[in-house]
């Protein structure tokens, strides 16, 4: 009697945890290279500013790397390893010029950071060298991943329930589809520029 109760509590456990919380996962097509998958904003759910601050680098005359996506309210800082100065600027924040911003210059060694709190996708910018460019997408949830180069994505820990999720791509227009998380989930998105 005592062991069928223990296994009812094992089975019943087992149960619990399978269906609190599972992944998302696909495949990005349509355009060449990583795209950035996100769940929208969740009505009624908030959540904490991020202590880790990501690092954008400078290096090598090229921004490193070249697609960062971070939950709203982290903390970025952006680095310059090369012997040159470089500069660091964004001309809007998910479409919105308002929130254009230049950082300044600065040299080798130095870093300078920023909170991002509006989501959005950030074109990052170097006006001492036009030809560098990164972007940085800011997510309204910690449900975010970045995919291989192929456009495979996985986002862990989601809880079960229902969300919108968002595909973004560099010079694509971003897909959004409702997402209904039970367990391990498919979600494939098709961009097209
Ligand atoms: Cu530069």
């Amino acid at each position: 009697m005592k062991r069928n109760i223990l296994i009812l509590i094992a089975v019943v456990t087992g149960i619990t945890l399978v269906a609190s919380a599972g992944t998302i996962s696909g495949q990005v097509s349509g355009v060449a290279g990583q795209s950035v998958v996100y769940l929208d904003a969740i009505s009624g759910k908030t959540f904490p500013a991020p202590t880790e601050h990501p690092v954008i680098d400078q290096r090598g005359l090229l921004f490193q790397p070249h697609i960062t996506v971070v939950q709203a309210g982290t903390t970025v800082e952006f680095l310059n390893s090369d012997s040159v100065a470089h500069n660091v600027f964004w001309t809007s924040i998910g479409g919105n010029k308002k929130l254009g911003h230049n950082l300044g210059t600065w040299p080798k060694g130095e870093k300078k950071s920023f909170k991002f709190d509006t989501p959005g996708a950030v074109p990052i910018l170097c006006n001492v060298h036009p030809e560098m460019s990164a972007y940085l997408v800011v997510a309204p949830t910690p449900y975010f991943a970045t995919s291989d180069q192929a456009g495979n994505y996985k986002i862990e820990n989601v809880p079960d329930g229902k969300y919108t999720a968002i595909a973004w791509h560099e010079g694509a227009k971003s897909q959004s589809k409702p997402v209904s998380v039970s367990g391990d989930t498919k979600a494939d998105f098709t961009l097209s520029k």
